[in-house]
């Protein structure tokens, strides 16, 4: 039987002595060094006898041997569930007990918090930014081979978890078909070739990082100069190096605001993509101007992997995503009916193809809810088709705010609010911020007769809240304007505070 996902993203590799990750201190990890490592991993986690399908959980900072282990997972079967390395302890605790997870994998500062999580049924094992911890240290006494554990496509090879409407996040499963498929249609698309030198600066615990960018180098043997983070100095720094680069769209407009960024820095690249968050039409023409390069711009989503792309031979349009990919359908739809509207009309997307997720893991309700029988998955954002087949988004039919390329759902953080002392309710906004895109504002009604302490508020967050879903304000109202229903006018809100970060 095999197994595909290995096969064609790593096996393929096996011998090659060419790089393929540069770490910024000048060390050179070539595809076999890497393989090697991710065989001890694989030897190590069957030595904790775990079995395929088994959820291991990682919340660990970005290194060479945090991506070992994703392939350690693949070739064992586990299914590889990345956690967002902001989120707090009562975050975690609900994906360790909500997934089940059978192994924990943290760094040594939270191993303490997480203990309690996972002593219920998980191991817990420590990986540190710079690979010490518990797990190396068991891995590298192990062999450097591995014999690749059965799997069809269809069996899953990671969740990854994505927050929804009512506050509680969901746990998106992706096969191996869903991961491969994708991967190797953005090589083809993106023209990804062995010679292909990734500026890699996003984490590696959301779709982007991971199954998109990590994926495309893997698919198609290239390398990756794999930095820890964006940080502006060091791009610009390594950005020679590079042929292409994938990134938020705060990633260019902070690019964009440093003068060292010249068209000469850039006129050696091939290519700029940018993703999981609306690029403005102004950034797009700017970066031309300044580097002769259009940005393509694509559309994706956790439970989709990539759904539209701009060509990259054609128009890459400003303010569009592109045409649906090969073996992706698309359609817009009439919200109420889930009829398809006409051409040119504004409505739901919905698509489908071989990168849709499997469903949301022991919700049948949500997954019902969303993804329909004829497997067309509802995106939950609104858009049109151009006549020329472009794909825009114009907004969201969801409530859900996207701060540099992270998604925070307002009813978290609203849950959060309501409970503090002194207030009565909330309203969680985004509004636009001139680094993040948007960013997150805290409306407050405070109880009769009590004003609420801001300052204990947002301490309060704080140990509940990853930190980039924190209110980069608070702000208390007499009350919330609400329609005849009673439904609070989110709108009106997002009217009325458009300009809070903007503004000179
Ligand atoms: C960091 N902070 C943030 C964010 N990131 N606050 C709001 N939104 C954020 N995105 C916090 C920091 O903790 C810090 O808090 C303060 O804001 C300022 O940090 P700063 O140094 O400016 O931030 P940074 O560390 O430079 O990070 C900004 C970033 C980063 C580079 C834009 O957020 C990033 O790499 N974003 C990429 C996210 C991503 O990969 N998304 C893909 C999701 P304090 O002031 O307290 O220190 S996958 C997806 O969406 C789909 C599938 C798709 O289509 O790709
Ligand atoms: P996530 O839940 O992190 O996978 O975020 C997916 C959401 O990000 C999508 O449903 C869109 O709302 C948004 N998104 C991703 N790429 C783009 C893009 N190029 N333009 C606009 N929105 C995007």
């Amino acid at each position: 039987m095999g197994n595909l996902l290995y096969d064609r993203l790593f096996g393929i590799h096996a011998g090659k002595e060419t790089p393929f990750l540069h770490l910024p201190n000048g060390q050179v990890l070539t595809h076999s060094d890497f393989l090697d490592m991710a065989s001890r991993l694989a030897n190590t986690l069957i030595g904790f006898e775990l079995e395929p399908g088994q959820r291991v959980a990682v919340q660990v900072e970005k290194s060479p041997e945090a991506l070992a282990l994703f392939a350690a997972c693949v070739q064992t079967g586990l299914v590889f569930l990345p956690l967002n390395t902001a989120y707090t302890v009562s975050e975690l605790s609900y994906f360790i007990e909500n997934s089940g997870a059978a192994l924990v994998v943290c760094d040594d500062v939270n191993r303490a918090g997480l203990a309690p999580a996972a002593a219920q049924k998980a191991r817990l094992e420590t990986l540190n930014a710079d690979g010490s911890g518990s797990l190396m240290r068991r891995a590298l006494g192990m062999l450097p081979a591995f014999e690749p554990v059965n799997r069809t496509e269809d069996d899953l090879a990671a969740f990854l978890y994505t927050s929804g409407t009512t506050g509680r996040s969901k746990g998106a499963m992706l096969s191996q078909a869903n991961l491969l498929s994708n991967a190797e249609t953005l090589v083809r698309e993106w023209r990804f070739t062995d010679d292909d030198v990734l500026l890699h600066a996003l984490p590696i615990f959301h779709t982007h990082g991971l199954f998109v960018a990590t994926n495309v180098v893997l698919a198609s043997g290239g390398s990756m100069i794999f930095l820890p983070k964006f940080d502006l100095d060091e791009v610009l720094r390594h950005l020679p190096d590079a042929t292409a680069m994938m990134g938020v769209p705060t990633f260019y407009t902070r690019l964009l605001d440093d003068d060292r960024f010249t068209g000469d820095l850039a006129c050696h690249m091939r290519l700029f993509i940018s993703g999981s968050a609306p690029m403005l039409a102004e950034t797009h023409q700017q970066f031309e101007a300044r580097t002769g390069h259009r940005i393509l711009e694509r559309y994706g989503m956790t439970e989709t992997n990539m759904n539209t792309s701009n060509p990259y031979d054609g128009e890459r349009r400003a303010g569009s995503v592109g045409f649906p990919l090969p073996g992706v359908e698309l359609k817009v739809t009439d919200s109420e009916t889930g009829e398809t509207l006409p051409q040119g009309e504004i409505g739901m997307i919905e698509v489908r193809g071989p990168n849709v997720f499997q469903g949301y893991w022991e919700m049948p309700e949500k997954t019902a809810a969303e993804l329909r029988e004829d497997g067309f998955f509802i995106t939950g954002d609104l858009g049109r088709v151009d006549a020329d087949g472009y794909v825009h988004i114009v907004g969201r039919g969801k409530d859900l705010i996207i701060s540099g390329g992270y998604n925070i759902y307002p009813k978290e953080v609203e849950l959060v609010l309501d409970d503090q002392l002194g207030v009565l309710e909330s309203a969680v906004i985004g509004v636009p911020h001139p680094d993040f895109g948007e960013t997150v504002l805290g409306l407050l009604v405070a109880e009769p007769n009590k004003s609420p302490d801001l300052e204990a508020i947002m301490a309060s967050a704080q140990t509940q809240l990853a930190r980039f879903k924190h209110p980069r304000k608070l702000i208390v109202l007499n009350e919330l304007p609400r329609n005849t229903m009673g439904k609070v006018q989110k709108n009106a809100l997002r009217e009325a505070y458009k300009d809070l970060f903007t503004e000179d």
